[in-house]
């Protein structure tokens, strides 16, 4: 039955990983995969998380099954994460919120319901480009994709009156895929004003937006960088829906830990979406993880570890800010073109503008693995590489 199994084509990010672990090579860098590192090139564990899971290892915590949405806490956690404490649309009880397995995991399940409920007409608009995952998790949910236009090559920036333009053409009930802040892969992010047409625009044509927030609190700060769903939430806009994820924002990555919430029109609304949302995760795999919802319920229901938290979070938004504006000072002060654009771009993703060509020579001759697209993790640098990658990076820019 099985031989006529063809070999699947692996992941380009997480393949890139492996050749990068594979390469013998003492002096490497990956900036590949996008995961926050530190200055010693190590995945924190936050301080805030390691005082939960100290307090929970005491306890001796049953591991019993969590109820199929999750913990109540983290959930309650996650709708005033997202929208602010006491937030209107929260009183009015018009947020359904379920635990999930990572943003992914939500991604996943949102995609499976709004198929359910849109049927054979299903179709998402996506920004061009977007994270390769969002492609593969809505066409495998039977979506059809359509790409809006985002990315200008020119500028390095954003083409905002593009994307008008196609979020414009786009038929009422198409779900618009949006990224709430540090847009994966490209850093490049709408401005308050921006975002602020962009609502009134999906509201005006009868879209259906679908934020995704895997990057909370890397730009600006965790109120900030919610902009785009709080302007949702006080547009009057009847339905929406949110992925959002703690993978990076706690760097809690291997845990799993996300959350979807459906928004609807009224308390009555939330509650069918809720019930829904539950016949769907059931569908799938259940019921979600125990021991990292429970870090991060932990974190956010203490005001003091919370505190702690919002200043690691800080810590690692100033580090990456640090080391984007030594990446352009470095080239700069190496006659390399200019690279003061990647200054502007926000989150732990640059779309560098380097060529396949030269993303090839950077692997090759240097041993510095970016994604073929120029996306680099800028979080991946640090003061011990930063001399040896902007050097290559000159290099096979002459
Ligand atoms: N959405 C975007 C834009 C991402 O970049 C990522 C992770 O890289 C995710 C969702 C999924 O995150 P998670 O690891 O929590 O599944
Ligand atoms: O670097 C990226 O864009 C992501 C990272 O389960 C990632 O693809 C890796 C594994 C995973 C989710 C996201």
């Amino acid at each position: 039955i099985f031989a006529s199994v063809e070999m699947a084509p692996g992941d380009p990010i997480l393949g890139l990983t492996e050749t990068y672990l594979a390469d013998p090579r003492k002096e490497k860098v990956n900036l590949g995969v996008g995961i926050y590192v530190d200055e010693q090139g190590k995945v924190p564990v936050l301080g805030a998380v390691r005082q939960v899971e100290q307090a929970l290892a005491r306890d001796d915590q049953p591991r019993s099954y969590l109820p199929i949405d999750g913990l109540p806490a983290y959930n309650r956690a996650t709708q005033k994460l997202l929208f602010g404490e006491g937030a209107t649309i929260l009183e009015a009880g018009r947020v359904a919120t379920a635990q999930t397995i990572g943003g992914s995991g939500a991604l996943r399940v949102g995609a499976d319901l709004l198929k359910k409920v849109l049927g054979a007409n299903a179709k998402l608009a996506i920004s061009n480009p977007s994270w390769g995952n969002h492609h593969v998790v809505f066409r495998t949910a039977g979506f059809q994709l359509i790409d809006y236009r985002y990315y200008d090559d020119a500028s390095h920036g954003l083409d905002f009156a593009g994307m008008l333009e196609d979020l414009g053409k786009l038929e009422p009930g198409t779900v618009v895929l949006l990224h709430a802040c540090c847009h994966n892969p490209t850093g490049v992010d709408l401005d308050a004003a921006q975002w602020a047409q962009v609502v009134a625009l999906v509201k005006d044509r009868g879209l259906l937006p679908f934020v995704d927030m895997a990057y909370q609190g890397f730009d600006k700060n965790s109120t900030d960088d919610a902009l785009a769903v709080r302007l949702l939430a006080d547009s009057g806009i009847p339905a929406f829906v949110v992925a959002n994820s703690y993978s990076k924002s706690f760097s809690l990555y291997g845990e799993r830990v996300g959350a979807l919430s459906f928004i609807g029109a009224d308390r009555s609304e939330a509650a069918r979406l809720l019930s829904n949302i539950k016949t769907t995760i059931r569908a799938n795999y259940s019921s979600p993880a125990t021991h990292g919802g429970r870090l991060v319920a932990g974190v956010l229901e203490s005001a003091e570890l919370r505190a702690l938290w919002e200043r690691e979070l800080g810590e690692m938004r100033g580090r990456i800010h640090a080391m984007r504006a030594a990446f352009v000072d470095r080239l700069a002060a190496l006659g390399a073109p200019d690279f003061g654009f990647i200054n502007k771009q926000a989150g732990m993703f640059s779309y560098s503008g380097l060529s396949k060509a030269q993303v090839d020579r950077l692997r090759e001759e240097f041993a510095i693995y970016a994604l073929s697209t120029g996306r680099i993790c800028v979080a991946a640098l640090n003061t011990g590489n930063i001399e040896y990658v902007t050097r290559a990076i000159a290099a096979v820019c002459r």
